[in-house]
C-alpha cells in the first residue's frame, strides 16, 4: 500500500487556444480534482486533496475539459498526458511529471508515501 499526495500543479502552455483551461485530473480511474481559469504560468495548490492509496501502481491522467465533464468518460476531452505512479517512489522525495499533449504541457509535483 501506497499513499499519494499531491502538491502543486504548474501550467507551462494551456491547450485550449482561445479562453483559459479547465484543466482535471483523474487518479485510478476518479477525477480527483479540477480547476478552471488556468492560464500559462499559474501554479495552484493540491495539497487540500486528500491522499489516494494504491497497490504497486496508480495511473494518473490530466485532461483539458470542454464542457461538462462526466465520470468515466473522459475521452471527449482533451488528454494531455498519462502516466503510472509505484510504489518504487515511496521515500523517494518530492517527485514531478510532466504531462505535455494537445499542444499543453503541465507539470505535477507530489510525494509517494507508504
Ligand atoms: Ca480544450
Ligand atoms: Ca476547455
Amino acid at each position: 500500500m501506497a499513499r499519494l499526495r499531491l502538491v502543486k500543479i504548474t501550467c507551462k502552455d494551456e491547450q485550449d487556444w482561445i479562453g483559459s483551461d479547465e484543466p482535471f485530473l483523474v487518479v485510478g480511474g476518479q477525477v480527483i480534482w479540477r480547476a478552471e481559469g488556468v492560464d500559462a504560468g499559474e501554479s495552484l495548490n493540491l495539497e487540500s486533496i486528500p491522499e489516494s492509496r494504491f497497490f504497486a501502481s496508480t495511473k494518473v491522467e490530466l485532461y483539458e475539459a470542454d464542457g461538462e465533464v462526466e465520470e468515466g468518460n473522459y475521452a471527449v476531452h482533451d488528454k494531455i498526458g498519462e502516466w503510472t505512479v509505484s510504489e518504487q517512489l515511496v521515500g523517494k522525495g518530492e517527485q514531478s511529471l510532466t504531462f505535455a499533449g494537445n499542444g499543453a504541457e503541465y507539470v505535477l509535483t507530489f510525494f509517494v508515501f507508504p
